[in-house]
């Protein structure tokens, strides 16, 4: 197997994050986002959407959507269970993963792609406008949500924390601060920082031999 991926960029992250927090090592080959190698020919036969993150199975076979890629290798290693112990669970911890991407992960990308865009996209103030907007309530839901509990879904990490910690990962490094009046997200931000899982979204992996 082998992932292709480029650091910082939230939907390759969450994967990355996932895949450390399970101790599951899966070799990694980067595509330069910025250099728009994503668009290159030889990717496009990867993902014919142009995107990352992609994994190559053995078979030769691709991957392609985070969360799918996430699933796939959930059923492969199911211990400790990153999607919850059974049925209402599971929904419980996807819905709190849904509600991550749409009120964090997508706002600051879109956010930070309509102001500073490191795919070199033209600014856009209207569409950064509605996405600060949409960030500011997006963020006060989720503060709400997760409260004082240690983890996004509860007691344990999940899927969910993947994504909110991508969201946040892709925050800083466009210079959006999370505010600071967020203080469960805020202490929950300091808290995964340190675990170890945190530094494999900032590792650049190898390019192709
Ligand atoms: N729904 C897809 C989204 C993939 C996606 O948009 N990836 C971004 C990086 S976070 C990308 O490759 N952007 C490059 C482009 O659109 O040219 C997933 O979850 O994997």
């Amino acid at each position: 197997m082998k992932l292709y991926c480029f650091p910082v960029a939230p939907n390759p992250t969450r994967v990355r994050v996932y895949l450390a927090e399970k101790g599951i090592e899966v070799p990694e080959v980067l595509v330069s986002l910025p250099k728009g190698e994503q668009k290159h020919p030889e990717h496009l036969a990867r993902d014919p959407q142009g995107r990352l993150p992609v994994l190559e199975l053995d078979d030769g076979s691709y991957l392609t959507e985070s969360l799918p890629i996430i699933e796939y290798f959930e059923e492969l290693h199911p211990e400790p269970p990153m999607i919850g112990h059974d049925p209402l669970e599971r929904a419980r911890v996807r819905t709190l993963e849904r509600i991550a991407e749409m009120n964090a992960l997508l706002p600051i990308a879109r956010y930070i792609h309509a102001t500073n865009s490191p795919l070199g996209l033209p600014p856009n103030p209207v569409l950064a406008g509605e996405a600060e907007k949409a960030m500011a309530s997006g963020l006060r839901l989720l503060d709400e949500r997760v409260g004082e509990r240690p983890f996004v879904a509860g007691d344990a990490p999940t899927i969910a924390d993947c994504t909110l910690y991508a969201a946040f990962f892709f925050a800083e490094f466009g210079k959006v601060a999370i505010p600071a009046e967020h203080q469960n997200l805020t202490r929950w931000h300091a808290a995964w920082r340190e675990r170890p899982s945190a530094a494999a979204a900032s590792r650049r992996p190898p390019r192709a031999a």
